[in-house]
């Protein structure tokens, strides 16, 4: 009986009709960034609860059915008949568009706003969601289907009074994703980021989905300061961790940050725990405030003479990792992916912080302070070298297109239609020169290992013959400020597609170029330019012509799919040939598998996935061997997986 359904009840399934119907516009994606998206949108909602002051436990659990549970030990969605609704309040919380916020009683809300877009955005998504709450000494619990009230809320059992919480369980829809596998690395990062940014809560992460169960637990008593500390790991500090917090106009501000013997910066800005990816005005207040101290006391010690110029913002954060983490009660966010902080006060109260706690760090640590002018005493020296060497090549005519030798180009200029294939190895490339459809399809060969941009300084990485070559074919240009700034409007090929190996090498020369792509080129992956094309494992051949005339060959893409052919076909009627790399497959294999837009399998990067790929790039450049070798191995499996 839907007794508590009235008139308002139509527009409430409407309403989720339409997140069915729009599915990106609620969540980001439909690929594995907004499927990991839902058990974030719903873990927000707990950490909420922390905020709140509530909760201290949240676990997140894959499991093996291929659901996914996150639990939490705060008050439990209230039970109650809502008010206005005439129906619980939980069931509000998960059938109405954007209800989320109306209930909690935190100023700095994540959940329920732009980047929260609430429960039932997940319900609406999902084949199944069931919620069970433990409050008052009961246990109630209430399951949905696609959006829609399955069973009303019932009280199913008794506990504990103090034993309080809310659990969600859902089965995300592959009506609706492309993918529904959720991508533990990326989770995993994610909830270590939430701990960083809420010391004093706990949260777990198990995954059920493998033969030996993965159970993790993050805890940062340290917060912020912990998160600098391990972000560092392994490289020789120049300062301590400078932290501090302060509140103004009801603006929270809490930094961290730590000097290093590295030529990069690496400043990651947070607010109300969302990662603001493209920045704002948090950060470029930190940023202005830190120039301008510097260059102040820089002048002050007569380090920086009369005739000097000021150091640059580049200069004074050379060597910098920083946290700027701040709690606005109104959080406005734009840019491309909406993880821009808008709000001008935000960058106010964060430059006059900043301001008065360097002045009295820097006023109490005087050997702090000149480390610090030091690095940017070296960041100087280096960008003048750089600015000549810079003139010197961009003046030569041999950064062109013309002179590019190795790129076999494609006849239209039609650039939506255009694609440009990065092949590992002169054999692969040669194969793939043959195979391709001249018009649109352009082939880059690239030999070996291309220089890994992450640690490589500016004019090396201009230099490097790889990564001339990929600029120059590109045609869009690269960073701003290197006299050939990034146009998006100027790229030539609609796609990009790395085309390397199904082994541990390939993997890794798809890390670096996707590192290179991240830091030189983001607009690329940001606009879904940038692909992995994933060549088969297999050939099976059948010996005798099937009778209805089909093909006698098919390629096996993984080993999953080796499996099912073993099923249908019998060991001795069909050959089997493995594939070690594309060098092995003769042109018109390599077209019918890995070239054809028809028949080939592509993988479109996601931004998260480069910078995962940067990431792991900067780890691996660690001097931990063994660890090292391990990743690679895991890395290698997983792309396998993937394939
Ligand atoms: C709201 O204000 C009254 C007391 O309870 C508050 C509340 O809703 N708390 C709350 C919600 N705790 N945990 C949640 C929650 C947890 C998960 C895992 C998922 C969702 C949608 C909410």
């Amino acid at each position: 009986m839907a007794s508590g359904y009235d008139a308002s009840s139509i527009s409430i399934l409407e309403g989720l009709e339409a997140v069915r119907l729009r599915p990106g516009m609620y969540i980001g994606s439909v690929g594995t960034r907004g499927l990991n998206h839902l058990i974030y949108e719903i873990a927000d909602n707990a950490v909420d609860e922390h905020l709140a002051g509530f909760c201290s436990n949240i676990s997140v659990t894959l499991n093996a059915d291929g659901t996914a549970t996150v639990k939490d030990n705060g008050r439990g969605i209230p039970v109650g008949i809502h008010p206005k609704a005439g129906i619980p309040a939980v069931e509000v919380v998960f059938t109405v568009l954007h209800a989320g916020g109306k209930f909690t009683d935190n100023v700095y809300k994540i959940s329920g706003g732009l980047h929260g877009v609430g429960a039932s955005v997940v319900n609406a998504l999902s084949v199944w969601l069931e919620v069970e709450i433990h409050q008052n000494g009961k246990v109630y619990k209430q399951r949905y289907e696609r959006g829609k009230t399955i069973t009303k809320l019932t009280e199913c059992g008794s506990c504990a009074k103090k034993d309080t919480g809310t659990k969600v369980t859902f089965l995300p829809d592959p009506e609706i994703f492309e993918k529904t596998v959720f991508k533990a690395d990326l989770i995993k990062s994610r909830l270590h980021e939430t701990a960083y940014l809420n010391p004093g809560l706990t949260l777990e992460f198990h995954d059920l989905r493998k033969s030996e169960p993965e159970d993790l637990i993050f805890h940062e008593d340290d917060g912020i300061k912990a998160y600098v500390r391990d972000i560092n790991h392994g490289k020789e500090s120049v300062t301590d961790t400078v932290y501090f917090k302060k509140k103004q106009d009801n603006i929270e501000v809490e930094v961290a940050f730590q000097y290093v013997n590295e030529f990069e910066e690496n400043i990651l800005g947070f607010c109300n725990n969302i990662y603001t990816q493209e920045g704002g005005s948090h950060i470029t207040g930190f940023k202005q405030k830190l120039t301008m101290i510097v260059n102040q006391y820089a002048r002050d010690l007569g380090i920086l003479k009369e005739k000097d110029g000021n150091f640059t913002g580049v200069d004074v954060r050379n060597g910098l990792t920083a946290i700027v983490a701040v709690k606005h009660p109104d959080p406005r966010f734009e840019g491309q992916t909406k993880t821009k902080l808008d709000n001008p006060d935000a960058g106010v109260i964060v430059s006059s912080i900043t301001g008065d706690e360097l002045q009295l760090y820097f006023d109490r640590n005087l050997d702090s302070l000149k480390s610090v002018i030091a690095c940017a005493e070296k960041s100087a020296k280096i960008r003048h070298a750089e600015e000549k060497a810079k003139t010197n090549m961009l003046s030569k005519p041999k950064f062109s297109i013309d002179s590019n030798g190795k790129l076999a180009n494609c006849e239209s200029k039609n650039a939506s239609e255009c694609e440009v294939f990065i092949v590992e190895g002169d054999s692969a490339g040669g194969s793939a020169k043959t195979a391709r459809n001249r018009k649109t399809q352009a082939i880059l060969p690239i030999r070996g290992k291309i220089l890994n941009v992450e640690k490589a300084s500016i004019d090396k990485v201009l230099a490097n013959a790889e990564i001339k070559t990929m600029i120059n074919s590109f045609g869009c240009g690269f960073l701003e400020g290197y006299g050939n700034d990034f146009d998006i409007s100027k790229l030539r090929y609609n796609k990009i597609i790395i085309m390397t190996d199904a082994d541990v090498d390939g993997a890794h020369i798809d890390t670096l170029l996707l590192t290179f792509f991240y830091r030189f080129m983001p607009d690329l992956i940001n606009d879904g330019h940038v692909y992995i094309a994933t060549p088969p494992l297999y050939r099976a051949e059948l010996k005798k012509k099937p009778k209805d005339g089909s093909d006698p060959v098919t390629y096996l893409f993984d080993d999953k799919a080796l499996d099912n052919y073993r099923k249908d076909h019998a060991e001795s009627t069909f050959a089997l040939q493995r594939y070690k790399g594309l060098g092995e497959m003769d042109p018109e294999q390599l077209w019918e598998t890995t070239l054809n837009p028809e028949t080939r399998l592509l993988k479109q990067i996601e931004i998260e996935d480069a910078k995962m790929a940067s990431d792991i790039t900067s780890m691996l450049m660690g001097t931990d061997v063994a660890p090292r070798r391990e990743f690679i191995y895991n890395h290698a499996d997983e792309a396998q997986i993937d394939a």
